[in-house]
């Protein structure tokens, strides 16, 4: 990795896959013949890209408990803990709506209420990972939604992979189709004759999908689009240089354009990062992925100072920040943009990943400055509510007339002052 002394304005940003046009027009003709015929048109291009269609696409519920008992027994307690983690985790999010008593009688109030219907997409092959359905199922679940529905490219063999029913099966979800791409987001948006429309699509894919999640929006809400996987880590001479290259790796090991940057005060534990990520890559099986991420993605700033260290973290903004340094606590309080903190030695990143109970869908490419990870608020809206008496109507009804006439809205000002007179 290449060792630079810090300067202002580094950066993250990386080129964004945002598709061609060719992929947007084959996005928009499969999105508007799902919309236009329903299944036939998810059996056709499954068929197309897939090679074969299932001839059931919801999975049966017999199929998702032969799933979960094909995982090993271990596992599926880890997965079952990991579970009740994120769920303790994100029932400290939950919150109430509001009301506001006001004179004479009147209100104001806030009314949360969760969706009705939300729709995870997992995508296939290797990037189907059991624990992402973990953490986008639970804070659906605890905000309130009804009904939750997975949707994911089957294997060759007509399955979907043994975790992601392992975790369908520990959450309770039922309403599990093998149907992926493109036509998956068309059928969740719009529904088909099989699958009913959801509000709300999350989940992560390939470009297809990300695209076809964009038509969408507006329809339907959506998550963020996440973008390749980042770490920070923020180090002095205390931590030590394995720990930091195994967890920079870590991420590394994702994508080939996810970055891995190192922020340290330390002359002496840069050089030994650079020659112990040399090291851990060469046994690496990813060896591949995460070579490309850390040659192209990769950098080892040297700060002159602590505080200027704390600045460039802030500027980037990373998905992950790791702290691990003297007082990590308090050098982690002075953090301001960053999508998850991880304090101490102890809590490498991997930890959030499956297990400590916080979300791992968070903001990439320096939207931590005004975005946040997945959480319950995604899955509830608010609705504003009035209560006015006739004592309250009667004092500010004149105001109200005057504010819309300034407006030149006359029908406003007319309705607002048409109660009140005696009717027959
Ligand atoms: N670190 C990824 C999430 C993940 N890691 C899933 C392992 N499995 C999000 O940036
Ligand atoms: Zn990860």
């Amino acid at each position: 990795m290449k060792i630079t002394k810090l300067a202002k304005g580094i950066s993250l940003k990386r080129p964004l896959d945002g598709g061609n046009e060719e992929q947007l027009k084959v996005v928009r003709q499969v999105l508007a013949d799902v919309r236009a015929q329903g299944d036939a048109a998810v059996r056709t291009y499954t068929e197309k890209w897939d090679g074969f269609v299932p001839n059931e696409l919801r999975v049966a519920k017999e199929e998702i408990e032969a799933g979960a008992n094909a995982l090993d027994d271990q596992l599926y307690t880890d997965l079952k803990e990991a579970a009740d983690n994120i769920r303790l985790y994100h029932e400290q999010q939950t919150r109430t709506g509001y009301r506001l008593d006001l004179a004479n009688g009147s209100w104001l109030g806030q009314r949360i209420t969760a969706l009705d219907a939300v729709g995870l997409y997992v995508p296939g092959g290797t990037a189907a990972y059991p624990s992402s359905v973990l953490m986008n199922v639970i804070p659906a679940q605890v905000a309130g939604v009804k009904r939750i529905v997975i949707t994911s490219p089957a294997g060759r063999d007509g399955h979907l992979p043994v975790g992601v029913l392992a975790a369908a099966h520990i959450l309770g979800v039922e309403e599990v189709y093998k149907v992926g791409g493109a036509q998956a987001i068309g059928a969740l948006a719009y529904g088909t004759e099989t699958i009913a429309a959801v509000d709300k699509i999350t989940g992560p894919g390939n470009i297809f999908v990300a695209l076809a999640k964009r038509e969408v929006f507006g329809e339907v809400a959506i998550d963020m689009i996440a973008g390749p996987s980042e770490i920070a880590v923020l180090a002095d001479e205390t931590a030590f240089a394995d720990e930091v290259a195994a967890d920079l790796l870590s991420q590394a090991e994702h994508d080939k354009l996810a970055c891995v940057i190192l922020v340290t005060t330390s002359e002496e534990l840069a050089q030994k990062v650079a020659i112990e990520v040399e090291k851990q890559l060469a046994s690496l099986p990813r060896e591949e992925v995460a070579r490309a991420s850390v040659e192209n993605f990769g950098a080892i700033y040297i700060a002159e100072t602590m505080a200027d260290a704390i600045d460039a973290i802030n500027s980037l903004a990373p998905e992950h920040l790791e702290v691990v340094t003297k007082n990590a606590e308090a050098v982690a309080e002075q953090i301001s943009h960053a999508g998850g903190i991880f304090i101490g030695r102890y809590s490498s990143e991997p930890v959030g990943d499956y297990f400590a109970g916080t979300n791992h869908v968070l903001p990439t490419n320096s939207t931590a400055r005004f975005a946040s990870g997945l959480n319950v608020d995604d899955f509830v809206k608010k609705s504003s509510i009035v209560y006015y008496s006739e004592k309250t109507w009667a004092e500010n009804a004149p105001k109200i007339a005057r504010l819309a006439r300034m407006e030149g809205l006359e029908g406003h000002a007319r309705a607002v002052e048409s109660r009140g007179w005696e009717k027959e």
